[in-house]
Parts: C-alpha cells; structure tokens; sequence
C-alpha cells in the first residue's frame, strides 16, 4: 500500500511539467473601455481566457511565466481588479489529480459497473461504450464512424431512432469536447445516450425526435489533456501555418464557416483561438459539418456543450445582433435554464441565457453554433456548463453526476418546447 502510494506521488508529480510556474488570475474589469484594453492584450501576452470575464461576473485568464509581470504591470496601471485563482497551476493541475485519484479509487472499490458517472474515462473506454450501445441496442441505435481524425483515431458519433430517419421526424443534434480541455462535457452527451436507450424514463422523446449524439468531436485533443497537457483545447493538427509542428492546432469553435476570422480569433498559430487558415480545414470540424449537411433541413435544436460558466449562449456572436428566432431561442434558453435551476445544487451559479456576444462581452466568429443557425437550425446554442468557482475545467468527479442528470433534465425541455414550436417545419 505504502510502495503505491509513493509510486502514485512519483506518477502525478512527474505530470503537468510545462505549466510550472504559470499563473491564473481572476480579473474583473468594471468599464467597456477596460475589457476592450484587456481584449486587446490577448495576443501580445498569449492570454488564455478559461472564461472570459463580463461587467457581471469576473473571468480567469492563465498567464505564461514570461508574461507575468507585464501582466500585474497592466492591470495596476487600469486599477482592475484581480486576484490570484492558481498561484502555480503545475502544483494545482497535480493536486487535482490526487484528488481525483483519491476518490476514483473510492468509486472503484465500491462499484463494478464499467461505465459509471464517478470518474472522467479516457477515450478508448468512451469509444467501447459507444461501441456495445450500438451493438445493444441495434434496433434503435446507429454507430457512424465518417472519418478519421488528423492523428488518425476513429471518429464516432450515434445516431439514435426508432426507423432509422425515415420518416423525417425532427433532428436534435447534440455534441461535446469540441474544445479537448472540457471534459465534463462528455458525460453530458453520453448520459442523453444513456438515458433514451439504455434506462428510458420518458420514451415519448425517442418516439417524436430523431437523435445525433456526438460525445467527442475532438478525439486527438481530448486524449492529448490525459497524457500531457490537461488545457489543450484545439485539434493537434500541424499543416495549417508554417510554424504549425511548433505551435499546433486549430479552434474548431472558430473553424466553421460563419464570419470566418473577423472577429475574436487570432492569427498566430501558437494561440488558442487560431481559426486555421480557412473555413473548415479541420477534418474534426468538417465532420460536424457534414451532419448539419446531411440534417439541416429537419434539424430543429443544436446544442454544443462545452464548459465552463453556466450559459445558454444564442446568435449572433460576430456583433450581438439578434437574429429572426431571438424570440423563440430566448425562451427555450430560458426554460432550459429554469429546469435546470430546480434540480441543481445551491451552490452552483444560476444559468445566464442570452445572446452570445451580449453575454460574455466578447465578439467571435466562426462557432459551430451560429454556423448552424446561419444555415438554418432554428434553435442553436453554445451551452456552457458550470465549473466550481476556482476549479472550472477541473471539476471534482462528485460533480459528475449532477451534472448530467440536471443537464439532461434542460436539454429533455428543450427538446419538447423545440418540437412545439418547430416540429412540423
Ligand atoms: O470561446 C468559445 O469558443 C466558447 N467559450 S469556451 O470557454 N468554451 O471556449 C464560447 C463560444 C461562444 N461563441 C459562439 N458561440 N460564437
Ligand atoms: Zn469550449
């Protein structure tokens, strides 16, 4: 027991190496002028917003050790106020996971199903239990696999329905870890699996709604934030800019075809918000395009989960201007978002429903989101999902659990008052 906890140290200790000495702060400016001034340091400081901050609520940017003093040397000279979130984010990122370790073991000591709710899985566990609900349940669920990633790792996604799309009911379209760092969103996408195949407790869903379920649109980052950087966030693609082995990868949030790289992206690979060097070069994102091609006409909800911040995020984000269904995106947001309240625990935050840019206070462009309702989708949204105050991506697995099940209880609304409002388009 002894030589296993040592050797369990020596593991985690020897992790996380590249975010030594990294800091994250929370930042709250308090005027417009000041968030654009922050805005504009993104690029010259190579700022990484876990969430961006709005008049309302404070964000938490992570800062490289060679920016930090230009960085405190800012925020003085503003007077915005800040304030240490991770004081060393190596030292953070390797207590998290004895912490996570800690309490998997629990789990696994005390329950022997394989795929359970008290941990966050790797890859390959996620693709075999894709792989045996399709074989499961063969009559209502399809296995697609389109292609395969820029690493080469299958890319899978299901389909679920009782005849097989035939009889063009509505499309409900519903994917996570586009961004590989948002982890809790898998659960999310595979508990809807779970939940209209596998312990069905409201069959009328799967008797009006055809279903696309899509838990890990970015496969190769996903399983590169479980062997090397837990805060990657874009594909690991290499050919879309000539320093591209140095710098890798592309935001697949800013790849789609919607006001492609005018605004919230940045042209330097090394950035986090890199929107590749045109629309659609991601194999990762061509796939998610493929399937609003293929469902657009019937499909009358999308909803991309990815974390952190409790938002239903609506259209347009390139300047926050409202489109012809703000009405109608409003209020299924708002009843997504009030069905979730009831269920959820007091100390997570209340959901905030809006339009994207008006929300968080930042202009993007090039989202899965508004790319979909560009073309068509009446009822689209970016769903951010709560993140505990200083731990954000880095949610405690005992969360897990809550998660999916007060999410599911959202996205089953959102679904009926979408099949309401749109379901004989
Ligand atoms: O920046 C993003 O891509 C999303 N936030 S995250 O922290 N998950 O990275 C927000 C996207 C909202 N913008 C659009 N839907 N355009
Ligand atoms: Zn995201």
């Amino acid at each position: 027991m002894k030589l296993l906890l040592v050797l369990l140290f020596a593991t985690v200790y020897a992790k996380h190496e590249e975010y030594s000495g990294w800091k994250s702060f929370y930042i709250k400016p308090s005027s417009h002028d000041q968030l654009k001034d922050l805005g504009n340091l993104i690029s010259k400081l190579e700022l990484d917003f876990y969430i961006h901050p709005s008049l309302d609520r404070e964000g938490v940017v992570l800062v490289k050790p060679q920016y930090q003093d230009d960085f405190v040397k800012f925020v003085n000279e503003e007077n915005m106020k800040y304030w240490i979130h991770a004081d060393d984010v190596k030292i953070q990122l390797d207590n998290d996971d004895l912490m996570m370790e800690s309490f998997q073991q629990e789990a696994r000591s005390s329950k022997s199903s394989s795929f359970n709710y008290d941990k966050y899985h790797t890859l390959d566990v996620i693709y075999e239990y894709l792989d045996s609900v399709a074989q499961k349940h063969s009559d209502t669920v399809k296995l697609v696999t389109p292609a395969t990633s820029y690493e080469g790792r299958t890319l899978k996604y299901l389909k679920i329905s009782k005849d097989n799309f035939q009889s063009g009911k509505p499309v409900i379209f519903i994917d996570g870890a586009t961004h590989a760092r948002e982890w809790i969103t898998i659960p999310t996408v595979t508990y809807a699996i779970h939940k209209l195949v596998e312990n069905v407790t409201e069959p009328d869903l799967l008797d009006k709604f055809d279903w696309i379920l899509y838990p890990v649109v970015n496969p190769d980052g996903y399983e590169h934030t479980h062997v090397k950087e837990r805060m990657w966030r874009k594909t690991r693609s290499t050919d879309q800019h000539v320093a591209g082995k140095i710098c890798r990868g592309v935001d697949i949030n800013r790849n789609f075809d919607f006001e492609w790289n005018t605004v919230g992206t940045e042209s330097h690979p090394c950035s986090d918000i890199f929107p590749g060097r045109k629309p659609f070069s991601e194999v990762e994102t061509r796939v998610v395009h493929s399937i609003f091609n293929e469902h657009h006409q019937n499909m009358i909800l999308y909803l991309s989960v990815h974390s952190f911040g409790s938002m239903f995020l609506y259209p347009w984000s390139n300047n926050g201007s409202l489109s012809d269904r703000g009405l109608q995106l409003h209020m299924v947001g708002i009843r997504m978002a009030d069905v979730i309240h009831e269920l959820s625990l007091k100390h997570f935050p209340r959901y905030r429903v809006g339009n994207t840019a008006l929300v968080i206070d930042y202009f993007s462009s090039g989202s899965s989101s508004d790319y979909a309702h560009s073309i068509g989708v009446p009822l689209s949204y970016t769903v951010e999902l709560p993140g505990r105050g200083s731990k954000g991506f880095v949610l405690h697995p005992r969360y897990i659990k809550p998660v999916v099940t007060e999410t599911w209880a959202g996205f089953a609304a959102g679904a009926r008052m979408a099949g309401q409002l749109f379901g004989s388009r």
